[in-house]
């Protein structure tokens, strides 16, 4: 069974599944959605894909599942890799993962979008509050891995993988110089890119024309 991944390349959340797939050793192919000519607003996108108007989505075994962490954690248990060794684990896993949607993932997928995506100049004192915002979410999950190499249990978990989503792009694409600013980020995306099979996002997921 192939999976089929609806994603974009310049998408950290769609990143997550395609490393997550990749790093599994899974058979996958993206499914391009073309995201800067609207096309997750689209009404059949909506109705035929997701109604929550996002990617990624997941198409495997006839259901589509959508939101990176539930196709995480699919994943996880369909495999037997990078999942918890227990409850305690498990519950430890879906903080960081809530963690990251709520704080980490998306205060900077929203700072980078109006920083280079965006395509128009952004109001100085939007970025100046979502840059606070990035900054002091990063500062947390820097000082966790100033004395962890993972987010749970000392090894790599779907956690690390989905606060993963968006350390690999560009410096420029951002702004903000993740190596210069955390290093103990800097050095656990160190281990991250080290694992096998990894793939920088570019390289895993066509990119979407502007
Ligand atoms: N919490 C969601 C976030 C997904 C998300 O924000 N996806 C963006 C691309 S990175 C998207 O498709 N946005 C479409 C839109 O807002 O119109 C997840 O983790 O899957």
């Amino acid at each position: 069974m192939t999976y089929r991944l609806h994603c974009f390349g310049q998408s950290g959340n769609a990143y997550k599944a395609a490393l997550m797939l990749e790093l599994c050793g899974l058979p996958w192919e993206p499914v391009l959605v073309d995201f800067f000519n609207g096309a997750t607003r689209e009404a059949a996108f909506r109705s035929d894909t997701n109604a929550m108007g996002e990617v990624p989505v997941l198409e495997t075994g006839g259901r589509r599942i959508t939101q990176s962490g539930v196709i995480l954690t699919h994943l996880a248990r369909e495999t037997g890799l990078f999942g918890g060794r227990d409850q305690v684990e498990d519950d430890e896993i879906l903080r960081w993962i809530l963690f990251d949607n709520h704080k980490f993932t998306s205060y900077f997928a929203t700072y980078r979008f109006l920083h280079s995506l965006a395509g128009k100049p952004s109001d100085p004192a939007v970025m100046a509050f979502l840059k606070g915002r990035v900054l002091a979410a990063y500062r947390i999950w820097d000082a966790h891995l100033k004395h962890h190499d993972f987010a749970v249990g000392g090894r790599p978990t779907i956690a690390d993988i989905s606060l993963a989503g968006y350390v690999f792009y560009p410096v420029e694409e951002s702004g903000i110089d993740i190596a210069a600013e955390f290093p103990a980020v800097d050095a656990w995306r160190a281990r991250i890119a080290a694992l096998p099979r990894f793939q920088p996002p570019y390289d895993l997921m066509p990119s979407a024309p502007a």
